[in-house]
C-alpha cells in the first residue's frame, strides 16, 4: 500500500491506514522529524475519541440556563438530526433575544493544520453568516503581552519575530547569541499549519561550529541542546528584566553603549539613562543589585555584558518570559538592551523576539500567497484579551482596562468552542469551572472527550485531519502539502464544515456559508489564488488536479531584505519605524500616558506579587510539552511512554527533593492555594535549585468532579497558575509561573481515567 502525503503543526509526513493500524513516516527531506509524530497513529481510533453527538443530561431536561453541574452530569447520545434541530433552534434564540455579541464564538487554539477545515476559521464564518456576528477575543496565550507592546516601542509582530533575523544569518554572522528563555529545539518543533523541515537544530549546530557562543538564560538547561557547548546562567524565574538592567547598567557606566545609535534611532535614552543609574529612584540597576534578584553572581553578570558589548550579538526573547506578571517588561527591555548594543537591523544581530520558540520563526517568506478561508464580517465590536475569559463570564458588564482603553465585558449566554482545549490552555481551572457554570449553553466540536467536552452541553463528534482532506500551507514554509484523507471517520465524527453547513441550513444561510462548494470545490477554490499568483511570477503553476496527485507543491521563496528593521537603520532620518515617533521608543510618552502603575513608560524592574512563601516555597515553571503539542493527542504513544505511573513528570533539583524525602520516580502532589494535582517526580541538576518543572498539556483529570477544587491525578499545572493579566496594557496570560509546595504522595495511587470516555446516560424521562 503506498504512503499518502498528509501534515501536521507538528511536521510533515505521510502514511497509509491498514488493518486498523496507522503507519506515519517523516517527510523524506526533513533532517530533524519531531517525535511528536508517534501520537498520532492511536489519533484515528482511541476510545478517547467522541463517537457520537452527546448532551448533558441537564441540558436536556431542563433547557438552557446557568448551571453548576457542568463537568459533573451525565451524558445523553442524540442523533445528529436532532441535536442540530436543538442548536439551531438555540442559537436563533440567543441571537433573537439577545443578539450577536451574547455568542462568544472566540474560541481560541490551535486546532489542526489543514488552511480549510481550520477550525475557528469555519465557526467564524458561520457565525457571520448565519447570526450575524459573535463577541471575539484578540491577542493569544503565546504571545499576549508582546503582541501589544512590540508595535509601540519597536514594530509590528510580525515584522519583529517572522521578518527579521534567519538561522542562516546566526550561523553566517552572529557571535553571541544571548537567548533569554533559550532556544529549546522540542519548542521549534512547531509550527502552526504545518512545518516540512526543521532546521533549527542544524543552525544552530552550524553556528556553534563556526564560534558562536550560546548564553541561555532561564531555569532549565535543556532550554539548548547540549551538543552546541552553551553557558548556562540558571537565574531565578520572572527576574531576567533585572539581569537586562544590570546588563545595561554595566554597559552605560563602562562607555560601551552606542551612544549614536542611541541618539540617531531612539527615544527615551535620557529618561531611560536616569532610572538605570537610579538617578530618579536612588538605585543603582547595577550588577550587585540584579545578583540579589535574579540569583546570579555579579562579576557572572558584568563579564556578560562585556561579551555582548564585543562582536555581534543578538538577544532573544522567548515567549515564555512575557507570559507572566509584568511580561512586557522583559520584551521591551531586551528590545532597549539590543539598542544600547547598535546593531538592530544588522544581519544576525540586535533583537529577534521568540526566535526558537516555534518554527515559522527566522525562515525566509514564500514570494506567493498560502491559501487562506475568507471568515465574512463580524457585526459585533464587543471583545476580550484573550486571557480575559472566566473574568468576560463571571463579570459580564464590567469594565475591563486594555491598551489604553476602558472596555466593558460582554453578557455571554452561548459559548462556542471548536479546535481549542480551555482545560489546557486557561489558568486556575476551578475558577474556570464556576465561569463556565455562567452560560446558558455551551457547545463543542471535539474529537476527542477533553475535560472541556466533559464541560460542553452539547458536544458534537468532530474528524481529526486524518480523516479528511486538506492542505497543509504557512508563510515561512516553501513545501505545500495536499492532505490526502488517511482513514475513515472516527465514529460518527463529522468535519467541522459539515456541522455548520447542516446548522446553517436550518438558519437559513447554507448558500452564503458553503457558496455552493462541497470540500474538493473549496480545495480547489483556495488553491487557485496561490496558482495565480505563481503563474504571474512565471513559476511553475499547476492545477489542482495535478497538484493533488503529485502530494506536494515547492512554492518560490522571496528574498531576504531584512524587513522593516534593515530598512529603518538605512532610513536618512532614522525614524522610519511604524511606532509613534518613528524610533525605538526606550520611553514611549503614549504608554506613559496611559498611568498604568503596572506598566510604565520605560521598561522597569517591578517586584512582581506571585514569589514563594514559607508555605508555597518552589516556584513552578509550566511550560511547554517536548511529547506533544499542548494537549493535542496527550492518549499517543510517544507522549504516554514518556510518563511515569501515567503521571506527567515534574522536574526538580536533587537539593530541593532530597528536602522533601522525594526520590526519583515517586508520584508527588504539587499543590498552592489554588488546587493540586500530582505529578511523577524526576530529580535533576539540569533544574535550578528552588524550581519544579511541569509542563503543560496532561488532560485534567479530577479526583472526585462533584467537589470544588479536585485534586488533578493526571498533572495539569493550571490547576495551579493564577488567572491574571500580565498588566492593565496587555492582559497577557500568565500561566507560566506560579508559586507551590511539593510533597512525596505517600496514598494508593488513583488512576487515571481522563481518556476513558464518559458512559451515555437514559434520556431524562426515558
Ligand atoms: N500554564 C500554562 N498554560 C498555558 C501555557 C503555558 O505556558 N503555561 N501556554 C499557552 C499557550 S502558548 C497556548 S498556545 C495554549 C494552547 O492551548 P490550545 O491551543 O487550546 O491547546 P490544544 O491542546 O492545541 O487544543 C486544541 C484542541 O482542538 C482540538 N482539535 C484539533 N483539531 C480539531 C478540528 O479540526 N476540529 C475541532 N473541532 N477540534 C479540533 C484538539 O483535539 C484539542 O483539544 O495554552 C496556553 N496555556
Ligand atoms: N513540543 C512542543 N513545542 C511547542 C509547543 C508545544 O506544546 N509542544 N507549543 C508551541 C507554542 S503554542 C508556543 S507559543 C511556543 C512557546 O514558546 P515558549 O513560551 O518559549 O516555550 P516554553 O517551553 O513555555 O518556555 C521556554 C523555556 O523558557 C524557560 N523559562 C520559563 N520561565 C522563564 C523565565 O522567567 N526566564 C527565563 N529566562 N526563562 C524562563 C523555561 O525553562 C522554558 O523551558 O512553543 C511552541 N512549541
Ligand atoms: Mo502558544
Amino acid at each position: 500500500m503506498t504512503d499518502l502525503p498528509h501534515s501536521s503543526h507538528w511536521g510533515a509526513f505521510s502514511g497509509h491506514w491498514r488493518d486498523g493500524t496507522l503507519t506515519v513516516r517523516p517527510h523524506p527531506d526533513d533532517p530533524d522529524p519531531s517525535p511528536v509524530l508517534g501520537n498520532l497513529p492511536a489519533a484515528v481510533a482511541h476510545p478517547a475519541r467522541v463517537a457520537a453527538p452527546m448532551v448533558r443530561r441537564g441540558w436536556l431536561e431542563r433547557g438552557p440556563g446557568p448551571d453548576d453541574r457542568r463537568g459533573r452530569d451525565g451524558f445523553v447520545e442524540v442523533g445528529w438530526d436532532e441535536v442540530l434541530d436543538r442548536l439551531a433552534a438555540e442559537l436563533a434564540r440567543v441571537r433573537d433575544e439577545h443578539g450577536p455579541a451574547a455568542v462568544f464564538g472566540g474560541s481560541y487554539g490551535w486546532a489542526s493544520a489543514g488552511r480549510f477545515h481550520h477550525a475557528q476559521g469555519q465557526l467564524h464564518r458561520f457565525l457571520n453568516a448565519a447570526i450575524g456576528g459573535y463577541a471575539y477575543s484578540v491577542n493569544t496565550y503565546s504571545a499576549g503581552a508582546a503582541e501589544v507592546i512590540l508595535p509601540r516601542v519597536l514594530g509590528p509582530f510580525e515584522a519583529v519575530v517572522r521578518r527579521n533575523i534567519t538561522w542562516e544569518q546566526v550561523a553566517a554572522h552572529t557571535d553571541t547569541v544571548l537567548a533569554f528563555g533559550g532556544m529549546a529545539v522540542k519548542n521549534s518543533a512547531v509550527g502552526a499549519g504545518g512545518v516540512s523541515r526543521h532546521v533549527e537544530h542544524g543552525a544552530m549546530r552550524a553556528a556553534a561550529a563556526r564560534g558562536t557562543r550560546f548564553v541561555l538564560v532561564g531555569p532549565l538547561r535543556d532550554d539548548l541542546p547540549p551538543d552546541i557547548g552553551a553557558q548556562w546562567l540558571p537565574l531565578v524565574p520572572g527576574t531576567d528584566t533585572a539581569l537586562m538592567l544590570a546588563l545595561a547598567h554595566t554597559l552605560a557606566v563602562e562607555g560601551r553603549h552606542d551612544r549614536a545609535f542611541l541618539d540617531r534611532y531612539c527615544v527615551g535614552w535620557p529618561t531611560f539613562e536616569r532610572y538605570l543609574l537610579g538617578r530618579s529612584d536612588g538605585v543603582a540597576k547595577d550588577a550587585a543589585w540584579a545578583a540579589g534578584i535574579t540569583g546570579l553572581d555579579a562579576a557572572e553578570i558584568v563579564a556578560l555584558a562585556r561579551r555582548i558589548a564585543s562582536g555581534r550579538t543578538l538577544v532573544t526573547v522567548a515567549q515564555s518570559l512575557q507570559r507572566a506578571e509584568h511580561g512586557e517588561q522583559p520584551v521591551w527591555m531586551g528590545v532597549v538592551l539590543a539598542a544600547m548594543l547598535g546593531q538592530i537591523g544588522l544581519p544576525g544581530g540586535g533583537y529577534n523576539y521568540a526566535l526558537g520558540s516555534l518554527a515559522h520563526y527566522g525562515r525566509a517568506r514564500n514570494a506567493v500567497p498560502v491559501p487562506t478561508l475568507r471568515q465574512g464580517v463580524n457585526g459585533v465590536r464587543a471583545f476580550i484579551p484573550v486571557a480575559r475569559i472566566a473574568d468576560m463570564l463571571l463579570n459580564p458588564g464590567a469594565e475591563f482596562d486594555y491598551d489604553g482603553r476602558r472596555h466593558t465585558y460582554p453578557d455571554t449566554r452561548l459559548l462556542y468552542w471548536v479546535g481549542g482545549n480551555p482545560f489546557h490552555h486557561h489558568q486556575d481551572l476551578d475558577r474556570l469551572r464556576r465561569a463556565l457554570g455562567r452560560v446558558d449553553t455551551f457547545v463543542v466540536h471535539e474529537p476527542a472527550w477533553t475535560a472541556t467536552a466533559r464541560h460542553a452541553d452539547i458536544v458534537l463528534p468532530a474528524t481529526t485531519t486524518l480523516e479528511r482532506e486538506d492542505i497543509a500551507a504557512a508563510g515561512t514554509d516553501p513545501l505545500m502539502i495536499a492532505m490526502h484523507r488517511l482513514a475513515e471517520p472516527f465514529g460518527q465524527a463529522r468535519d467541522d464544515y459539515a456541522i455548520f453547513t447542516a446548522l446553517a441550513r436550518r438558519l437559513g444561510a447554507e448558500e452564503a456559508f458553503t457558496e455552493g462548494r462541497d470540500v474538493r470545490g473549496w480545495l480547489a477554490h483556495l488553491y487557485s489564488r496561490t496558482q495565480k499568483a505563481l503563474a504571474d511570477l512565471g513559476s511553475p503553476a499547476p492545477d489542482f488536479e495535478e497538484f493533488w496527485a503529485a502530494g506536494q507543491l515547492r512554492l518560490p521563496v522571496g528574498d531576504d531584505d531584512g524587513g522593516i528593521l534593515r530598512a529603518f537603520r538605512d532610513d536618512p532620518d532614522g525614524a522610519a519605524l511604524p511606532t509613534p515617533s518613528g524610533r525605538i521608543e526606550i520611553f514611549s510618552a503614549t504608554i506613559a500616558g496611559f498611568d498604568y502603575p503596572d506598566c510604565p513608560g520605560h521598561p522597569a524592574w517591578l517586584p512582581p506579587a506571585d514569589v514563594p512563601t514559607a508555605r508555597y516555597p518552589l516556584r513552578l515553571v509550566a511550560n511547554q510539552p517536548a511529547t506533544r503539542l499542548h494537549s493535542q493527542f496527550d492518549f499517543g504513544a510517544h507522549s504516554a511512554a514518556n510518563k511515569i505511573r501515567d503521571r506527567e513528570v515534574c522536574r526538580l533539583h536533587p537539593g530541593d527533593a532530597a528536602a522533601r524525602g522525594i526520590a526519583d520516580g515517586d508520584v508527588v502532589r504539587l499543590v498552592n492555594a489554588r488546587g493540586a494535582c500530582l505529578a511523577a517526580a524526576r530529580v535533576t541538576d539540569g533544574v535550578r535549585a528552588g524550581v519544579v518543572q511541569l509542563p503543560t498539556g496532561a488532560w485534567y483529570d479530577p479526583l472526585d468532579a462533584s467537589q470544588d477544587a479536585p485534586l488533578c491525578v493526571h498533572g495539569n499545572p493550571n490547576v495551579l497558575t493564577r488567572d491574571v493579566g500580565t498588566s492593565a496594557l496587555a492582559q497577557g496570560c500568565t500561566g507560566q509561573h506560579t508559586v507551590v509546595e511539593v510533597e512525596r504522595f505517600d496514598g494508593p495511587l488513583p488512576p487515571v481515567r481522563a481518556f476513558d470516555p464518559p458512559v451515555p446516560v437514559a434520556r431524562p424521562g426515558g
